[in-house]
């Protein structure tokens, strides 16, 4: 399966480009797309659609587009069901407070907005968050 995974600004500005592909790398994941960019407002607000009216839509916004991110995709050996609960389990829960210990969220963040990553959290988000940000040609194969 493939999915996306995005640095968000925090990530980038606090240095952990380089621990979060560490992490991915560990398993059996393999990287086929990797840029840097800034996230412009109509990408934005394509990825957090589904988040639209919510409190913290507009936070959530602002931030993705405040600074540069790292955009990947990853490609992950398994059927869906697993490879999204493997990539759950690298990056932890969406709170830091409850992500655990040894997740990139338990061990690097502090806040729910600031949450260091993003990844899709099912086959269906990766396939329609990746065009967001990828054209198929970009992808390597090896
Ligand atoms: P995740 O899949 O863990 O990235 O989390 P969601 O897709 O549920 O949420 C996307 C982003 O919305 C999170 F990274 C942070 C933000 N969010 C909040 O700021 N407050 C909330 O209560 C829930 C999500």
């Amino acid at each position: 399966m493939r999915t996306l995974v995005i640095i968000k600004p925090d990530g980038v500005r606090r240095g952990l480009i380089g621990e979060c592909i560490r992490r991915f790398e560990n398993y059996d994941i393999k990287i086929i797309g990797l840029k840097m960019i800034k996230v412009d407002r109509e990408s934005a607000e394509k990825l957090y659609a589904v988040h639209k009216g919510k409190p913290f839509y507009d936070d959530l916004i602002n931030y993705i587009t405040s600074s540069p991110v790292v955009v990947s995709v990853l490609e992950i050996d398994l059927e869906p069901e697993n490879a999204t609960k493997l990539i759950r389990k690298i990056i932890g829960a969406t709170n830091p407070v409850d992500a655990e210990r040894g997740s990139i969220r338990g061990d690097y963040g502090f806040s729910i907005t600031q949450n260091i990553v993003h990844a899709s959290d099912s086959e269906e988000s990766a396939a329609y968050e990746i065009p967001i940000f990828f054209d198929e040609r970009e992808f390597v194969e090896y």
